[in-house]
């Protein structure tokens, strides 16, 4: 008989995070009756996040480094506040497994993945061994360190254009298209010398080259009992140089056999590296050939979680702090998807340049009605600084097809301001973005804001 119940509780939490995020998960804890603790450095001093907590420690400068970053100060507080969990949200230590080793040796509770498992998937190569042998569907090429010989006999077997990547790359960067023998040559040892040093590591590995993927994902939550549950999917192929600008669930381009197989390869992986909390498995999808290929798992909860609750009327948030409690899942299949739904980042941006403009918020009116969640930290008089990343606001629309979902999505933009000294943003990106012939089919991929020359 699986555990109904907790096998520990969480009192009082500290959330290791900032912005939104902080924000979103605050909510959740007070609707759950968990204290929650803020920390912040001295630059957000007057964020969000520090008024809705129940208490607020300074942990530092601006400078992640010495702030978000800071792992003995974070620590300190909990000691100080005599909180039981450490929440990280995404980004700075949410998936530092050194950082989940810490917090669980302390005696807290890491509301995350166990660390073991940040470890796994932290490494792309060892993830992209495991998913193999898992029987999830990767990339063809190698999956580990490949000498300039092997790569050229791999190459031939697998047809160029071939991508060079290094295994400590990730986000984009040590990544090479090579499309001849003569190119691979040439290029091979040129890819080595930038991976040693730009990580300290020369590994590079060879795979088929896909030109215009899709960026397709799929939400997991896994308890302590071995459940492991597909929460839907979502389409993240809107980037801009590896930055998500738009994500959607679901995915509008695959059709549920397809979609069945992308579940059952997620839950396979997610099971293969004992995974636990929410967590995402990223594919990249050929939509020709409705092949689907792994190419890693995200240990932390996403900036674009909020579509799949859109679509599922789940609170994953709620879930990961259930999960680190010891609660069993109560949903047991892939939940049943309603409508439509779609995320913008609204950035504090130039949007001639995408340069940063952080600035002080004079004038500030968010959008809203029927299907309308703005996620945000922003208020009016607020000074957005320049120290973070440049996320001011998630915009999150739903409706229950995908036209009317974009019209309410440009209605959106038409009726929101956020103005002030200084400060610029991308909403106008949104609106151009949401008016390509691509995005209103469904024919965008991972390349098209490249080849309109963003
Ligand atoms: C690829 C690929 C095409 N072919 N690998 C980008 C970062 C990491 N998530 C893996 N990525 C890709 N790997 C092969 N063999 C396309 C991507 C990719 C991408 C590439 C260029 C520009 C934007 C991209 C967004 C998502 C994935």
């Amino acid at each position: 008989m699986s555990q109904k119940y907790p096998t520990r509780e969480i009192k009082k939490v500290v959330i290791a995070n900032r912005g939104e995020i902080a924000v979103r998960a605050i909510r959740t804890c007070k609707e759950l009756g968990i204290k929650t603790v803020a920390v912040y450095s001295e630059a957000d001093k007057e964020s969000l996040h520090v008024k809705l907590a129940d208490e607020a420690i300074c942990i530092g400068p601006p400078n992640p480094q010495e702030s978000y970053l800071n792992i003995p100060a974070i620590l300190s507080v909990a000691d100080i506040t005599g909180a039981d969990a450490i929440y990280p949200g995404y980004g700075f230590l949410s998936e530092n497994p050194k950082f989940a080793e810490i917090v669980e040796a302390a005696g807290l509770i890491f509301i995350g993945p166990r660390p073991e498992t940040l470890k796994l998937i932290g490494n792309k190569v060892k993830a992209k061994s495991i998913a193999k042998k898992a029987g999830v569907p990767t990339i063809p090429g190698s999956s580990r360190r490949t000498t300039l010989e092997e790569a050229l006999d791999i190459a031939h077997d697998i047809g160029y254009p071939v991508m060079l990547k290094a295994a400590a790359g990730g986000g984009g960067r040590g990544m090479r298209v090579v499309f001849s023998e003569k190119e691979l040559r040439e290029k091979f040892p040129l890819a080595q010398n930038e991976a040693r040093i730009s990580f300290g590591d020369d590994t590079i590995y060879i795979e088929k080259f896909l030109m215009r993927p899709k960026h397709i994902e799929v939400q997991i939550l896994a308890d302590e009992y071995g459940n492991v549950v597909p929460i839907g999917d979502r389409e993240c192929s809107i980037q801009r140089r590896h930055q998500k600008v738009i994500e959607e669930a679901p995915a509008y381009s695959i059709d549920q056999e397809t979609r069945k197989k992308l579940y059952e390869a997620a839950v396979k992986f997610a099971k293969a590296v004992n995974y636990r909390g929410a967590g995402t498995v990223e594919f990249l999808y050929d939509p020709e050939s409705k092949e689907f290929y792994f190419i890693e798992m995200n240990g932390r909860i996403q900036v674009e979680h909020p579509v799949t609750e859109m679509v599922t009327g789940i609170d994953l948030v709620k879930w990961q702090f259930l999960i680190a409690q010891g609660y069993e899942l109560d949903i047991k299949e892939p939940p049943t998807i309603n409508g439509y739904a779609l995320e913008m980042r609204i950035n504090a941006e130039d949007p001639k340049t995408f340069a940063p403009s952080p600035g002080t918020v004079e004038k500030l009116i968010l959008p809203g009605g029927f299907g309308v969640r703005v996620d945000t930290h922003l208020y009016q008089g607020y000074q957005v600084p320049p120290y973070y990343d440049s996320l001011l606001a998630k915009f999150i629309v739903w409706a229950p097809d995908r036209e009317e979902l974009i019209k309410r999505a440009l209605r959106v933009i038409d009726e929101t301001t956020i103005e002030g000294k200084g400060l610029k943003t991308n909403l106008e990106f949104h609106r151009f973005i949401l008016q390509t012939k691509e995005f209103k089919e469904g024919k965008h991929h991972v390349k098209l804001l490249e080849e309109l020359n963003y």
